[in-house]
Order: C-alpha cells, then sequence, then structure tokens
C-alpha cells in the first residue's frame, strides 16, 4: 500500500525521482547526517494509529530509554481510522548514540508505522498540484475567538459556537470538484458594512475594484441585502480570471497562505466580523474576502500579480517567506496606486474597512513609493490602521517591480506554473 508519508517523502525536493541525495553516511534504512561525539543526527518519519491505544506516548519512552534529543517534531493528520480519529503522521529531527542506532529504529518500528529516516531536505516541502492544498492547512492561534482574550467575541459563546462549526466544515474540505463550498452566513449579512462603503468606493478606490464591483452586483447577486454563495462567487472569478476560492478556517500561516496563490487558489474566509466592530477587523472574514479581495482578483493584471507572489513563496526560505508577506501585506492588503493623477485604493484590507479606508486616503498616513526591496522590511501590525502605506505608479510596475525581486530570491530550483494541467513543475536550476 501506498503510504502519505511514502506519498510526502518522495515530494520532498531532494529526494524525488532522480534519487535522494544521500547524507555523508548511511545505517539502517536512511541516511545520518552530522556524526559528532558519537552521536548522530536524522530525520524519521512515522505513523501512529489511533487504535494502537498512546503510540505517542510509547516512542516517548524509547527516546528515554536511548537518551535521544528530540530537535523538531511536526505532526499532521492522514486517513481516518475506525473510530473516526485521525491518524497522525510525524516528522521529527533527533540525535541518538551511532551505536544505538539500528536498535532503536528497531523499537521505534514496534510501536509506529512506516517508520522511515528521510534525507536533510534541500527546501521545505510545497504543493505541486491543487490538491496538495488539501494539506497547506497549518492554521496560526492569533485572532482566535476561543484562544485570544482580547478577541471581541471571546464571551460571546454562540459566536465561538458558529466558528467552531464553520472551522470545521473548512478542515474537512478536499480539492474535489464534487464537493461544494459551504454556504456563508448569509442571513446574518450586515447591511451596515456594505452601505457605508459602497458610497465611498466610488471616490476613493480604484478603477479595476468599482467595474469589477459593478459585475458581482449585476452577476453575482452582490448587495446589501444578502452575502453571495460563496460557489457562486468562486465561479465567476473562475471565469474571469481562473482564480477559485477554497474554504479556510482562519489564519493560515503565511507560507501555506501564499502557496495556494500560485495555483490561483484564494483561501477564503466564511465567518463575519463580530457585530460589535462592523467598521474594522483586524482579522479578515467574509465581509473582508468579498468586498476587498473578489473585485480585485477578478482583475486579470492583479491576478496575474497574487499568483507571482505565490510562486515566488514556493520552498523558499523563511526568511523569504517573512519579506513576501511583508510585500503582499503593503500591496495585495494594503496598497495605494496613482490613477489619473489621484492616489486610490486597491488594498483588500482598506477596500474592506470604511475606517481604514478613510483614513488611508486622508492627509494623516505617511505615504512612500512601492519598491520592494525597501517595502520587504517595512515593520507592519496588524491590529489597528497602519501609519504608512506604499503608493504604485500602477498595477504595471507593481508587477514588474515584484517580478524583479522574485528573481532575485536564492532557490536551488526554479518553478513553472503549467496552466494546462494546473501543477507547478520544479526544475533544476541552470
Ligand atoms: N490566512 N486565512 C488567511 N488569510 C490571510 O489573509 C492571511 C493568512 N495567513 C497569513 C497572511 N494572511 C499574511 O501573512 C499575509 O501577509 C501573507
Ligand atoms: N481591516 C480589514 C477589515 O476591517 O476588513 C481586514 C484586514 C485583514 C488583513
Ligand atoms: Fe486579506
Amino acid at each position: 500500500k501506498q503510504s502519505l508519508i511514502e506519498d510526502a517523502r518522495r515530494e520532498r525536493i531532494g529526494s524525488g525521482s532522480a534519487g535522494p541525495s544521500p547524507g555523508p553516511s548511511r545505517f539502517g534504512d536512511g541516511p545520518v547526517f552530522e556524526e559528532k561525539d558519537g552521536r548522530v543526527t536524522l530525520n524519521v518519519l512515522f505513523a501512529l494509529s489511533n487504535e494502537k491505544n498512546c503510540g505517542f506516548f510509547q516512542t516517548g519512552k524509547i527516546f528515554e530509554t536511548f537518551e535521544a534529543k528530540l530537535l523538531h517534531l511536526e505532526s499532521r493528520p492522514r486517513r481516518k481510522s475506525k473510530e473516526g480519529l485521525p491518524d497522525l503522521e510525524f516528522f521529527m529531527r533527533c540525535e541518538v548514540h551511532r551505536s544505538d542506532l539500528d536498535v532503536f529504529i528497531n523499537a521505534l518500528k514496534r510501536v509506529a508505522d512506516d517508520v522511515r529516516c528521510v534525507p536533510e531536505e534541500k527546501a521545505p516541502w510545497f504543493p505541486r498540484q491543487i490538491k496538495d492544498l488539501d494539506r497547506c492547512n497549518m492554521l496560526i492561534t492569533k485572532f482566535d475567538p476561543d484562544l485570544d482574550c482580547d478577541h471581541p467575541g471571546y464571551n460571546d459563546s454562540e459566536y465561538r459556537k458558529r466558528r467552531a462549526a464553520i472551522a470545521e466544515l473548512a478542515f474537512g474540505y478536499k480539492q474535489s470538484p464534487k464537493l461544494r463550498l459551504c454556504a456563508a452566513e448569509a442571513t446574518r449579512c450586515p447591511r451596515k458594512v456594505y452601505q457605508q462603503l459602497r458610497s465611498i468606493y466610488p471616490s476613493l478606490a480604484c478603477r479595476q475594484f468599482l467595474d469589477s464591483l459593478q459585475q458581482l452586483e449585476e452577476e453575482c447577486g452582490y448587495g446589501e441585502d444578502r452575502i453571495p454563495q460563496l460557489k457562486d462567487v468562486s465561479a465567476f472569478l473562475k471565469e474571469k480570471t481562473g482564480f477559485q476560492l477554497r474554504p479556510v478556517a482562519g489564519l493560515l500561516s503565511a507560507r501555506d497562505f501564499l502557496a495556494s496563490l500560485a495555483f490561483r487558489v484564494f483561501q477564503c474566509t466564511q465567518y463575519i466580523r463580530h457585530a460589535s466592530s462592523p467598521m474594522h477587523s483586524p482579522e479578515p472574514d467574509c465581509c473582508h474576502e468579498l468586498l476587498g479581495h473578489i473585485p480585485m482578483l477578478a482583475d486579470k493584471e492583479f491576478a496575474q500579480f497574487s499568483q507571482e507572489i505565490g510562486l515566488a513563496s514556493l520552498g523558499a526560505s523563511d526568511e523569504e517567506i517573512e519579506k513576501l508577506s511583508t510585500l503582499y501585506w503593503f500591496t495585495v492588503e494594503f496598497g495605494l496606486c496613482k490613477q489619473n493623477g489621484e492616489v486610490k485604493a486597491y488594498g483588500a484590507g482598506l477596500l474592506s474597512s470604511y475606517g481604514e479606508l478613510v483614513y488611508a486616503l486622508s492627509n494623516e498616513p505617511e505615504y512612500r513609493p512601492f519598491n520592494p526591496e525597501e517595502t520587504a522590511m517595512q515593520p507592519y501590525q496588524d491590529q489597528t490602521y497602519q501609519p504608512v502605506y506604499f503608493v504604485s505608479e500602477s498595477f504595471e510596475d507593481a508587477k514588474m517591480k515584484l517580478r524583479k525581486y522574485s528573481a532575485s530570491i536564492k532557490r536551488p530550483f526554479v518553478v513553472r506554473y503549467d496552466p494546462f494541467t494546473c501543477n507547478v513543475e520544479v526544475l533544476d536550476q541552470p
């Protein structure tokens, strides 16, 4: 049987069909790294089924017995077991005595399935196909109404219950044409959000946004009385620019979030901001996605700009991811651009917040010209309005500058998106 772990292992860069690059020496069934003072470091993958009770704690015992040191541990759910609980797969880096290595691995094999030693990765794993996005679901804990006591919904148990149910649906979503996006919270339309924003868009939003919004009103049921179904919006986008939506339970890690853009997939929240703060929410919600992002993603030039940030992020180092997410922040979320001699908003975080849209286009905040090298280093916060915004000459200009920046990111390979198969091809750096 083909285990998911095998799958993941083969898909990791450097261990493809060309064969893994062996570490400095080989022991047991896999490579070992960094021999020092009689100890070796190794990467182990293994799976634990929920049917074998407490397998995880037994592995802990094995570590204790062999005086193994744990350097890194990750887990993720794989298929569901008979009781409906997910089996877990683990990736760990650990250090053991060289002389214990074989016994250590054999001991692990007795409690865990699919135990494998894998080579050091040349680059972090990244999705190659749209369906791999099913594995890009690592949420960060920020703005979680269950965990963050400053969240406006923290003391509202009804709100938290709704959020938990919506999150459950997003986690269960699989990239498959058979499955449908779940309904947005269609009856809870904060009419005021729409009305207020709609009245200021004509003077403050960029032309592309206004054009798309008009089409969404005419063709997709946008309006102050209801929230459109994400399924319909996704179909609309797909027709315009090839972008599609997939539901997400909350804030994803920047790496997973950006990776989906490479496939023209936009991770879309479905819950609505707490009713106590309609004019600004620090976290994304479906008002933000539908009003801020969707109209922009329906524009060809902008869709391409977004995808290029995504492609640049695949397999990039953590530092580069940080810079790309800062660039994303100051463009896709909070970008301003010149149009006919005036400054207009194109960033989704502005276009979905009445408060910040008015503020950003007043003469209070500081403006700086968009320049990826500088913009990528600008610290930002996500609690309240931005003190500084970056202004592009045009989308075309921003896209060209970003392309130049992306080309300067060092990766041991190049990626190419194949629009026919919707896969990402990985080629060795010439
Ligand atoms: N996750 N769901 C979701 N939506 C976002 O807009 C988002 C995210 N995770 C990270 C993130 N944005 C930022 O780091 C961007 O700058 C990439
Ligand atoms: N501040 C935005 C709003 O209120 O809609 C959301 C920003 C999400 C990054
Ligand atoms: Fe956003």
